[in-house]
Order: structure tokens, then sequence, then C-alpha cells
């Protein structure tokens, strides 16, 4: 029987020849249109305003090699890819390749309607997998999604005869710094997750400069500790091949200890340099004095920089050694810049080729004047077979990625808790435990996830009933010694509930994953991630993140505000409020009332699979209120529309009060001491501030739900806002008929308290409110 290598004999890493000489042609296309590509956006396209264009044609050259193994050969249409951010031209050019982007938005690059500068699911045409742009997001993205594709696996809800697709980031070695990226990578171990693949642009340079030696020598082992395959592509076949020479070994223990900075400032220098430095530290050593006779400076500077993460051979071999049950880190050895008169150069991030250096660059990769954008211009290859090469790619084969997930029905009648008093956090907690019960399509769809809160967010119930995900399946160890606790912890394979460790990174990168799952994998989730509602911050670029790729989730941050009193000002939430009327995509709500939160959570799970819906955050709080007894079906959608009279105004009446939120109490009682002296004062519910101020801003004209509500004051009206949280969040609402707003609110640090102190320390409480009133009565107009 012949020997594997006798059968590969004919091949190069499995590849026919002919096939390797078009995989080796559509590198240099790809490397000469992104490199094109910026220049024609800096310096070819007209530029109107003067500012700097951009683009990174040493990030991208440092990942053409590798880009174009993996889209024109080794990736599966179930694949799914993070691009780095700044190799975004090369992406851009691979996809032009493969018919899926136009030569107009190549032009465009970095204008309006063109081509992203980095990576978007949204805005690109050519069906972004994940976008990136802030680093580390996008590394650890695919972890996450590799979680939820298991979970989908797992529970028999993706089709069981299809290759789990391999979710694949390619990363800046920079990005490593972002402590985020650490965090997946914990999370990751403890969930065993597996079809991932980060490939590591390993150039050691990062924006400013050259990267610490000492910490990158690390890094495999802490890959390595969590259970990751290490696989580390380092040199190219020509320095392997001088290695097995003479004088090979000092050859390779000098490259092997210089120095990131030393070995970055050569590569600029080029053959010339590294010769200087050969010869002064290993020059006597027998073989490097024939070695450095054989080439000249250029061929010299070629050698010293092949690096195999350029050496598409070395790379497709790597490919091989992945292990798809664990999650592979290819470390890949580059030079960044690798090619152009800048490599290697520390300030070479933002570098870009002076037209001459362009001119230059064009003779060298035998393009003609004018063929600047043709496909296969100056390869040497046979372009049709080319062309067949590339219409054979195995990415191709799924011709729609983004995948139309079938909507979950969402019952017309939502579980309603009822009883005398309550708080939303509570409610929340019983409306899903209500919906866990039954079997409904919803309750399949909805995953839960909360970075170890739980328990405290209200999630027990839900967990009760529906189980924790592990696709190992652990035993509940508490439950099996016979320790009575109200909370079963088993986790198995039918669990809706994903716990994660305590990073809110993870939680909002999760939702990403999860919220993407119908467009990537083809079937719906509707993920609800609770956190307390301060620690949004925490994660606050990775939900924005989340929300700039179009992910849909429900996140439920509770409690919130000073109505946490005992908890003092850290955990006590007040700019929140703002950020849900800023965030784009996120339709935010502050509701009083367990009956508006049933409308509300309703809504929002149609919310989240409208094709013009978007995310929904819910801002709920522990402080138990007396409920209304009413039938909330008449009011639901101006629930949903962000406001309603909860005490309507006599027409034309003086002043109105506005809550939103856990204060309602004390709004109810200022209003009902202020109508014996004004009868026909408002009290106006807002359950959405964003909602409504969505519509009024977005309306240039024309009537909105906020203008057909404050109609019903005189024009001259005074409004006494109020709500625990940033007073700015109501007091726009002055602009909309010209009314004049006195707005309270938590401005400065919260501190330890119970509600009375607190209230009244910040101005929350009913004396504060009426004493507003008060003084909007007085109050001139313009005053
Ligand atoms: C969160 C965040 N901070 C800062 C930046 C600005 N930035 C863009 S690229 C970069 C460094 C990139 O280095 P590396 O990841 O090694 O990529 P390379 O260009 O070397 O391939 C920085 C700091 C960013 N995009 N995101
Ligand atoms: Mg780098």
């Amino acid at each position: 029987m012949p020997d594997a290598k006798m059968q590969h004999s004919n091949t190069i890493a499995g590849l026919a020849p002919d096939d390797f000489a078009n995989l080796k042609a559509l590198e240099k296309k790809s490397f000469w249109l992104s490199s094109w590509t910026i220049h024609h956006a800096n310096h070819i396209r007209p530029n109107r305003d003067g500012l700097k264009v951009g683009g990174h044609q040493a990030s991208s050259a440092s990942l053409v090699t590798l880009l174009t193994a993996l889209y024109f050969h080794e990736l599966q249409p179930t694949d799914r890819v993070a691009v780095k951010p700044h190799a975004s031209p090369v992406y851009h050019a691979i996809q032009y390749l493969m018919g899926r982007q136009t030569v107009d938005n190549l032009k465009n690059f970095r204008s309006l309607g063109g081509a992203q500068s980095y990576p978007s699911r949204t805005k690109d045409v050519d069906q972004v997998d994940f976008s990136t742009g802030s680093v580390g997001l996008g590394v650890a993205v695919t972890l996450f999604a590799s979680m939820v594709q298991d979970y989908l696996l797992t529970r028999e809800m993706l089709p069981a005869d299809e290759e789990p697709g391999r979710m694949v980031s390619l990363m800046g070695d920079a990005e490593l710094d972002e402590g985020n990226v650490w965090e997946a990578m914990l999370e990751g171990w403890k969930h065993d997750v597996r079809n991932l693949w980060w490939i590591i642009d390993y150039n050691r340079q990062s924006l400013d400069s050259t990267v610490s030696d000492r910490l990158f020598g690390r890094f495999d082992d802490i890959f390595r500790t969590t259970n990751w395959n290490v696989i580390t592509l380092k040199y190219g076949k020509k320095l392997e091949a001088a290695y097995a020479k003479p004088g090979g070994d000092a050859l390779e223990k000098w490259i092997d200890e210089c120095p990131n900075s030393l070995y970055s400032a050569l590569t600029y220098k080029g053959g010339k340099g590294f010769r200087e430095h050969l010869v002064k530290d290993i020059g006597k050593v027998s073989g490097i004095k024939s070695m450095l006779d054989e080439h000249n400076d250029d061929s010299l500077g070629e050698l010293m920089t092949d690096l195999a993460g350029h050496d598409m051979e070395r790379v497709l071999e790597a490919f091989k050694q992945a292990d798809p049950e664990r999650p592979n880190c290819f470390i890949a050895y580059t030079v960044k810049g690798k090619g152009m008169p800048f490599a290697g150069h520390k300030d070479n991030h933002a570098g870009l080729m002076t037209p001459d250096q362009m001119n230059l660059f064009r003779d060298g990769m035998d393009i003609a004047e004018g063929t600047e954008w043709e496909p296969f211009a100056g390869l040497d290859v046979d372009t049709d077979a080319l062309q067949t090469f590339i219409d054979r790619a195995p990415f191709l084969g799924l011709a729609d990625r983004n995948h139309k997930a079938r909507k979950v029905a969402v019952p017309a009648n939502f579980p309603m808790p009822q009883g005398g008093k309550a708080a939303t956090q509570e409610a929340f907690g019983k409306i899903l435990n209500e919906l866990g019960r039954g079997d409904s399509d919803l309750a399949e769809h909805i995953i839960t996830v909360s970075p170890d809160v739980s328990v405290s967010t209200n999630l027990g119930a839900w967990i009760n009933q529906r189980g924790i995900f592990d696709r190992l399946g652990r035993a509940d160890v508490f439950k099996d010694e016979n320790v009575l606790s109200p909370l079963k912890w088993s986790m198995g394979q039918n669990g809706q509930h994903i716990e994660l460790g305590i990073a809110e990174n993870n939680l909002f990168l999760f939702l990403a994953a999860a919220g993407l799952s119908g467009p990537i994998f083809g079937k719906r989730l509707l993920p609800v991630g609770t956190l307390y509602d301060p620690f949004i911050m925490r994660g606050l670029d990775a939900l924005n993140y989340a929300c700039y790729q179009d992910a849909r989730f429900m996140l439920v941050a509770t409690p919130s505000g000073l109505t946490l009193a005992p908890e003092g000002g850290a955990h006590q939430s007040i700019a929140t409020p703002m950020i849900g009327m800023a965030q784009d995509k996120l339709a935010s709500f502050d509701p009083a009332f367990i009956d508006e939160l049933a409308v509300i959570m309703r809504w929002g799970f149609e919310h989240l699979q409208a094709d013009d819906g978007g995310s929904v955050y819910l801002r709920l709080s522990t402080r138990s209120l007396e409920q209304p007894d009413r039938d909330v079906s008449t009011i639901a959608e101006d629930i949903v529309a962000g406001a309603y009279w909860k005490v309507a105004p006599a027409p034309g009446a003086p002043l109105a009060i506005v809550y939103s939120g856990a204060v309602a109490p004390e709004a109810i009682a200022a209003h009902a001491e202020i109508v014996e002296d004004l009868p026909g004062a408002g009290l106006l519910a807002v359950t959405s501030p964003d909602r409504l101020h969505k519509e009024w801003g977005s309306a240039r004209s024309g009537q909105t739900h906020v203008k057909r509500i404050l109609d019903q004051l005189a024009p001259n009206a005074a409004l006494v806002t109020v709500l625990d949280g940033a007073p700015a969040t109501l007091s726009w609402l002055g602009s909309v008929k010209g009314q004049r707003v006195h707005p309270l609110g938590v401005s400065t640090f919260g501190q330890s308290g119970d509600i009375p102190d607190l209230y009244e320390t910040y101005g929350l409480d009913t004396a504060a409110i009426v004493d507003a009133c008060a003084q909007a009565c007085l109050a001139e107009i313009g005053g």
C-alpha cells in the first residue's frame, strides 16, 4: 500500500499544483486590490472635506495569505468568520473576487454607501458574518457563537446531517490586550467550547509600536492551560530550508532570540540591515558566511522575513492540524506591511504608500495603468481555470448567508401576575415562570442568561422549570446530597438557561451571538439576559456592539436606581435611562406597574422578531408598589408608545406631574395633594422616555404620541418631571410644546439609606414634588 507521503507527492499541502497556483494568484490579487482600494480612497477619489480618509495597508498586508487560504479553500458554508477590523479591505477584495462585492463599493471604500472601514453585518452588502471594529469584541463573539451552536445542536434544533460550522476569528495580536478576550476564554473553557478557531495575526505590532516580548512569550501557555489546541506557524518553507543547511541552527537561534523591536526595525531596513547584524552576531559560525553570500540584499530581506503566516503551503498545512473537539489557536507569525515599503516600521499602522511608491508597487504586481480594478489583470494563470477554481470554493455553497428563521408565535394574552403589592422585578420572574410552565412555541425559544446574578434578578423560578444548559451535563450535588434549596441547579442538555461567571462583557457578547442565532444558524432564539442595572456600564461597548450587529435580545436590568436603597451609591444607577435613550436599536422601558411590564414584555418578544425591530431593555425595580386595579388593554398601545395619562388633565390645565418608573407612589401622592388647589392637574406616566423621544425626534412635523398628550395641557403649562435616574431623561419634554419643565431626579452619586431618607435627600419624595409644583405655579413664563 502506498504510504501517505507517496500518495500526496503530486500535491502541495493537499492541493493539485494548478489549484495551488490559483490560490497564490488570488493571494497576489487580494493583496493588490486591498492596497489599491485604500490608495484610491486616499489619493485618487476627490476629497471634499480635507479629512484624512485612511485605511490600513500594513494591517491588511499582514492577513492576506491567511484570508485567501480561508475564503478560497478552507471555509465551509456553515463556518462563520469575524475578520480583524482593519483587514476590512482584504475581506472586501476577496468578496469582490468571489462575486459578492461590487467594484463601485470598493471605489467608494469609506465613503457613504461604500465598503465599510471595518466589516459590518448591517452596513456592508457582502454578508459579513460578524461585525468588528472595537478590538477584542469580534474575537470573543465567535466563542459565544460556538456555544450557541452547541446549544442548538444539543437541543436538536439544527439539521442533524449538517456539519457544525467553525466559528473563526482573525485577530490582531494586540487584541489580546483586551481583557474581554480573556474573560471569554475562561467562560469558554467552563462550557467546553469547540468548533472554534482563533487565528492570531502575530505581527508583533500594535497601533503605536511593537508589542512587548515578555508577555507574548506566554500566550501559548495561557491558551494551552485552558485546553486550547495551539498551532504555531512560525517560519516559512524558505527559512526552514535555510535552517537545514550548515549554520542553520545558529540562524534559527538568532531569529528566535531577536527582540520584536529589532526584528521589526531590520524588516523595515531590509537585507542590508539584517546582514550587518548577522555578520556581527553569528558571522563566524560555520555556514553563515556562505549563506549570506548566496543572497543579495533583496533576497536576504525576503528570506529573513519568510514567516509562516505569509507562506501559503504552511498555512494550509497548519489548518489541517485543527482539532474539532477543542478550541484552536493558530499563532501565525507575520510581518505588518509585508511586501510594502514600510514593512515592519513601528509607525506603519496608519501608513499609506505615496503615489510614487504605489506606481512601483503596481509595476511589481504586473498591472498596467487603467486595469487596476480588473479582477484578473497581471496574473499568470489561466483565467477561465481561475474563475472555475473560485466558483468551486466551498464557502460559496451557501448562496444567502443570512438565514430567514421562522417567527416564533407570541401568545396574544400574556401571563398577568395578580396581587395587591408587587415589584416589577418580581413580576418579571413570575411572567417567565408562567411562560416556562407551558410548552408554547415562545417558551421553547426563550433562552435566559445571566452573569452570576440569576437568583438575585428573579430567574430562579424559570430555571427550576426549564433547567440550566450544559452540553455534557453536570449533577446538582446539593440535591444529590439532600441539601434543601429552593433552587434546582442540575445542568443538562435540555436546559434553557446559560449561567455565566461575573463578566458583563460576556453577557452582552453571549446576547449578541444568541441574538443573531436566526440569521447565522437559521434557528431563532429569543435571548433574555439579566444583570444589575448599574453594571450595564461595565459591558457598554459590548452592548453597543451587539446592537450594532442588530442582534435581538431582551435585557432585563434590575434592580435599578436609588430604589436599591441599602446597597449604596456604587450599586445605584443614574445614567442608565439616558443610555437606554441614546442607544440605537434598543427600545428601553422604565415601567412602574406589573401590568405595564406584561404588556411591554409581550410587545418586546414581537419587537425582537420584527424586520424593523430591535432589542429591548427593561429597567426594573425591587420596590414593591400597590398595583392599580384596571383593565390594561385599553392603554396597552400607549404603554408601548411610551406614555399614558394616569390621571387625565382638564383641557388646558396649567400643570402636570410626569413620572417614570418606581417613583410612581410619590408622584401619585403629590398629585393627590396638588389637585386640591389645582383640580385639573394631570398625572402622566412615562413608560418609555426612549420611544416617546424617538418618535418625536424623527417626525419633523405632524402629530406624535407625545404631542397629542401634551396638547391637552395649556401651551404655557408647567411639567414637573420625576424619575429615579438622570433628570435630563425627561427634561426634553419642555421642547415638545414649549412648556416649562421642572426636572427632578438623581444627579449625584447615591449612598446607603432607606427609601424615605434617600428620596428626601435626592429630592424625589412627595414633598419635593409638591414643592416643585408650587414653584412652577409661581414662576413666570421665561422667568
Ligand atoms: C477598543 C478599541 N480601542 C482602540 C482601537 C484603535 N485601534 C485600532 S487597531 C489598534 C491596534 C491594532 O493592533 P493589532 O490588533 O495587533 O493589529 P495589527 O494592525 O497589528 O494587525 C488599535 C489600538 C480600537 N479599534 N478598538
Ligand atoms: Mg499586531
